[in-house]
């Protein structure tokens, strides 16, 4: 009798069912760092009368550090031997306040001209849960401007309202790979984290979702796809498309080869 009740037990083992997809920004919705964030920092260095050059190579470097105005601290403090603070400026925060809403005034408007264009597979996936019910909602460390400038200007002005949280930036205290901004969205979604999958493409951002609970889906990028992503629920090239399949480079997909609610609700469970 009790091995009997022992199998009905596992067999009534309340499956977890998806209510919601919690977004990345940078590196998972578009390849932002590439075409937006990096030549904005430059822009934003150049304007303000700076020999600063952050190449492809060191910026990759400096990704390990989250937060833009963090991103800035971290090059004056571990890269520059001889830096002087421009004679204009109070302080070193004044500074870097000023080179960030600077940069940030370039990324708006690069993602304003196109140059921006969401990652394969994200409009469809995004469409497909807003379709099924399944609630949106963003967890990233950059500015709430830039996801704005981001989602109006890729998926068109009422695309903020398919997000029920949108987590962003200074919302928090402490920035990935602190767990700070998840927890934030779980919370303000009000719901429980195995009713939920995140999606990121940075170690950073694997090591902010895994300790609320959260499953992961990885999409990598050139930036990142070097990173550990151990604890991964599943780590793709992509999202992938009808056309084209993703690579599967971690994990199990079945035999999905483009990644759909379906696909996201196998994981959840
Ligand atoms: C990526 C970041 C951000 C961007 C720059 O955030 O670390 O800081 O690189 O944006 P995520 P800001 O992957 O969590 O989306 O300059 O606005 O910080």
């Amino acid at each position: 009798m009790c091995a009997k009740l022992q199998i009905c037990s596992k067999q009534e083992k309340s499956v977890a069912e998806l209510k919601a997809l919690i977004f990345d920004v940078d590196g998972t919705l578009a390849e932002t760092e590439r075409d937006g964030h990096r030549p904005a920092f430059n822009q934003s260095f150049a304007d303000t009368g700076l020999d600063w050059n952050w190449t492809p190579e060191l910026y990759g470097k400096l990704l390990e550090v989250s937060g833009g105005k963090e991103r800035i601290r971290a090059y004056v403090q571990d890269y520059l031997t001889d830096f002087q603070l421009p004679a204009e400026f109070s302080d070193l925060d004044a500074f870097i306040k000023h080179l960030h809403a600077n940069k940030t005034k370039y990324y708006k408007q690069y993602a304003a001209d196109g140059k921006i264009p969401l990652r394969p597979g994200v409009e469809r996936l995004l469409n497909e849960a807003r379709s099924e019910g399944v609630r949106l909602a963003i967890a990233t460390t950059t500015t709430p401007a830039n996801v704005q400038a981001l989602l109006e200007n890729t998926l068109g002005a009422d695309s903020l309202n398919w997000f029920d949280v949108i987590a962003a930036g200074d919302m928090v205290p402490k920035k990935k790979p602190a767990p700070d901004i998840y927890e934030y969205a779980l919370e303000h979604l009000d719901l429980p984290a195995d009713h939920c999958l995140a999606f990121e493409d940075t170690n950073n951002g694997l090591l902010s979702a895994t300790p609320t609970g959260l499953k992961t889906v990885v999409t990598v990028n050139n930036y990142t796809k070097a990173q550990d992503f151990t604890g991964a629920k599943l780590v793709l090239s992509d999202f992938g498309t009808p056309e084209t399949p993703f690579n599967v480079l971690a994990g199990d997909a079945g035999d999905g080869t483009y990644f759909t609610v379906n696909l996201a609700r196998q994981l959840c469970a």
